[in-house]
């Protein structure tokens, strides 16, 4: 009688430490995007799962779901499917994924980040590092960065120079609330909807105006439905977070963590440096295709500065007061 269950017992242990050893790995994982392979984001993706393919000889699959179609198209909704495990992994906006990591906004305060190396200033240093906390607090992993780039603001109406010249104007905003404030700030009249909704609106002359990185602009063809100013004012730079649900992070054995988190950094640092680079390439296109571009002076500049300092006052105490002065002590510190 001892003798058997202590065979059971043995048997029961055995088959446990199998099932630990050999966690069942699922035959593909589902990575969401908002934009697919024609523009840097989707790029990032697909490096990505180009690398980790190639690294794990074929044992980990990834497919790519554009378009935010996990989601049914809202983008906003993206981290809370990744954290319930409904997606396994994402190369997600911090914009998209703002309402549910308040520290998130800290990419999207008015002006912060003047240039890439304000942007990495504060990505590869403390202030990244805890914001890498805040959203893993939050049920998600994430491994690396990306970038979708500075948001410049185009419309149909004018040519915009100064605060007043935004004034009335209804322009299309993306997700968190932070987006309303700014464009109300500038005496705009600001919409919030996804990207799915964005093209058509601005078709219909449903508004006027809308935001994204100059690839975005360019790719989209964004001049075609009536944009025909653009405003070089980089107010913000949404970067991109490489992230894998926790609830599946923890099945891959500690070896496979470290190459998924790897190739995210390669697949990461190989799409920054390319956007970057293709930055002035983009901007020739888009003026030969007779956008207006407007660049602004140092004291145009200042005055948007200026306009929306309300923002930080509201926002703040929202994103965390240590984060948001590290950052800045970060992007000052970049300067010198
Ligand atoms: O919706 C947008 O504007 C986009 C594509 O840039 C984001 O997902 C943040």
């Amino acid at each position: 009688m001892l003798k058997r269950r202590t065979f059971i017992a043995a048997a029961a242990a055995t088959l446990l430490f199998t099932s630990i050893a050999h966690a069942q790995y699922k035959d593909e994982y589902t990575v969401s995007t908002v934009l697919p392979s024609a523009f840097p984001w989707g790029q990032a993706a697909d490096k990505w799962v180009e690398l980790v393919k190639e690294r794990s000889d074929g044992r980990i699959n990834m497919k790519i779901y554009s378009n935010s179609q996990l989601v049914s198209g809202d983008q906003t909704k993206e981290f809370s499917a990744m954290r319930s495990g409904i997606i396994d992994m994402a190369v997600g906006s911090t914009i998209n994924w703002s309402p549910q990591v308040p520290e998130l906004n800290l990419f999207s305060l008015p002006f912060l980040m003047p240039d890439y190396d304000a942007i990495d200033a504060i990505t590869q240093g403390e202030a990244g590092e805890a914001i890498f906390a805040a959203i893993e607090k939050r049920g998600v992993t994430p491994l690396a960065w990306g970038e979708n780039g500075f948001r410049e603001l185009s419309n149909s109406k004018r040519a915009i120079h100064e605060p007043s010249d935004v004034e009335g104007l209804k322009i299309r905003v993306v997700g968190s609330p932070l987006f309303q404030d700014t464009f109300t700030a500038l005496g705009a009249n600001p919409t919030q909807m996804s990207w799915a909704d964005a093209k058509p609106a601005l078709t219909t002359g449903a508004v006027d105006g809308q935001e994204n990185p100059l690839s975005v602009f360019d790719v989209a063809r964004i001049d075609q439905v009536g944009q025909q100013h653009l405003t070089l004012w980089r107010y913000m730079a949404d970067p991109l977070v490489f992230a894998v649900s926790n609830q599946v992070w923890g099945q891959f054995s500690p070896e496979d963590q470290e190459l998924l988190k790897q190739a995210a950094v390669d697949a990461g640092e190989w799409e920054i440096e390319k956007s970057r680079a293709e930055l002035d390439a983009t901007l020739a296109g888009i003026k030969e295709r007779g956008v207006q571009v407007t660049e602004l002076t140092q004291e145009q500049h200042d005055a948007f500065v200026e306009a929306t300092q309300s923002v930080y006052e509201k926002w703040t105490p929202r994103i965390g007061e240590d984060l948001v002065k590290m950052a800045q002590e970060a992007v000052a510190n970049s300067r010198q």
